[in-house]
């Protein structure tokens, strides 16, 4: 009886020496892996459920789709999901308005926009616009801010790269 318990776990303990004491400690270490793995699957679920919702409540490219080739001009439309858009000026909470980083990350929460050929503003409330890029593969981050140009944060950003022909 000794001799059955301690084959069955001599299978993945191995180098634990032969003998009564051994074998009444291996179920404990062969059955604690279980119960953890367990729990960090049902952790990855729920993170997972997160950022699924996250993502349909935020800033997204309608196109291009992250990865795509696409060629010069390149079309470009924003998507916005849970938030109003308003003209800059506009301090209404829960409104904003789109902006487009090129080669950018997006940006902390509260801090101003800046205004450059690689910072666009769409403070007229545009949702789309047309691009002219070099060739090779770039970053594009769709940052929603407010009124006064401020960053909602990356919560409401999407980053996609992009390779122009
Ligand atoms: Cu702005």
């Amino acid at each position: 009886m000794l001799r059955v318990c301690s084959k069955a776990w001599s299978l993945s303990q191995p180098s634990i020496p032969h003998g009564a004491a051994a074998t009444a400690d291996s179920p404990a270490v062969l059955a604690a892996p279980a119960p953890a793995d367990r729990g960090v699957g049902v952790r990855a679920a729920g993170l997972l459920a997160v950022s699924t919702v996250a993502q349909a409540e935020g800033v997204f490219f309608v196109e291009p789709k992250d990865g795509a080739t696409v060629s010069n001009p390149v079309h470009v439309v924003f998507g916005i999901e849970g938030m109003t858009i308003a003209r800059a000026g506009t301090m209404t909470e829960g409104t904003g308005h789109h902006h487009l980083l090129i080669d950018g990350a997006p940006m902390p929460k509260g801090e101003v926009i800046p205004a450059t050929d690689k910072s666009l503003h769409f403070g007229k409330g545009q949702t789309e616009t047309i691009l002219t890029l070099p060739p090779g593969d770039h970053m594009l981050t769709l940052q929603f801010g407010n009124g006064a140009h401020r960053s909602y944060g990356a919560e409401l950003s999407q980053t996609i790269t992009v390779h122009v022909q």
